[in-house]
């Protein structure tokens, strides 16, 4: 018999992956959390039954929200991550040398558990890197109590059910703001904007409050359904996001590491954001 693990975070339109079989399956101490093989995307982690990464095109979503950022800051020396349990941010961050710090704030020991143990190739070393430091606990807490500066953040969250809500909030973006150096870029993760619109909006609205230069740009993730995701950029410097192909190529020339989705022209343009998605900045 056929089995399939069938996502349901749309009201109208679900999306199925066919499960050869199980390798976890219970409820952790703040939500359900399923790890199963499909034979196409690899590994496949889901909590409260949403697809959060898949060993297959886990590659796009975490090279886009770590290798932007930093090659547009150029020096991120202290890099923060809130949620990212799986790895593989915290792996992206560490393929940049001057990075000297990461700290990960993750809300559930056992993502980072089981990830470590069934999904290997999505951390793949990060987690013995001696400049990584895992935190378990609520990352708006965190942040809210936190007297250390970050070149970089970068929310690595759910969507906005659930434990992951506050990482949406206005307080929440402002507290971020703070916790910023001069230069300093804070990027979320901001779900599918053909399907989740308002998400958009929200976020538009709150971040501008506290910051002078907030944008967006996409990637289309093929587990993430329904066309391009979308990536929130604030930063409280307006040229930081507009550097120019040949800083951003000499850059990333000088990377010691390979992508297989970035590069500095991907960098640029993903900044070029579709008319309907324009139209949702309001
Ligand atoms: N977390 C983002 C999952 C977003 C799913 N949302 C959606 N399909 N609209 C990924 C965690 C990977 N480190």
């Amino acid at each position: 018999m056929t089995n399939w693990f069938i996502e349901t975070l749309h009201p109208w339109w679900n999306q199925g992956l066919r499960t050869e079989k199980f390798l976890y399956r219970g409820e952790t101490e703040h939500q359900e959390l399923v790890i199963f093989e499909n034979a196409k995307f690899g590994r496949v982690l889901a909590l409260d039954g949403v697809i959060q990464t898949t060993e297959g095109d886990e590659f796009i979503y975490h090279e886009m929200l770590t290798h932007v950022p930093l090659t547009a800051h150029g020096n991120a020396k202290h890099v923060l991550i809130i949620g990212g349990g799986d790895g593989g941010m915290a792996r992206e961050v560490l393929k940049h040398p001057e990075v000297q710090h990461v700290t990960m704030v993750e809300i559930d020991r056992t993502v980072v558990d089981m990830s470590r143990v069934y999904l290997p190739s999505l951390n793949d070393g990060a987690f013995t890197d001696q400049r990584l430091e895992i935190i378990i606990t609520n990352g708006a807490n965190y942040i809210a109590e936190t007297r250390h500066q970050f070149d970089v953040i970068i929310i690595d969250s759910t969507d906005p059910v659930g434990p992951g809500a506050v990482l949406f909030s206005e307080e929440f973006y402002s507290t971020c703001s703070r916790c910023l150096t001069d230069n300093g870029i804070l990027v979320t993760q901001n779900g599918v904007p053909y399907l989740q619109s308002s998400l958009i909006t929200d976020s538009w609205n709150r971040l501008r409050k506290s910051f002078i230069d907030v944008y967006f740009f996409v990637a289309p993730i093929p587990t993430y359904q329904g066309g391009f995701m979308a990536f929130g950029w604030a930063c409280n410097h307006k040229n930081v996001r507009n550097a120019e192909l040949c800083i951003i190529e000499d850059r990333f020339a000088s990377s010691p590491f390979k992508t297989q989705y970035y590069t500095p022209s991907i960098h640029l343009g993903s900044f070029a954001l579709p008319k309907f998605i324009l139209n949702l900045l309001q």
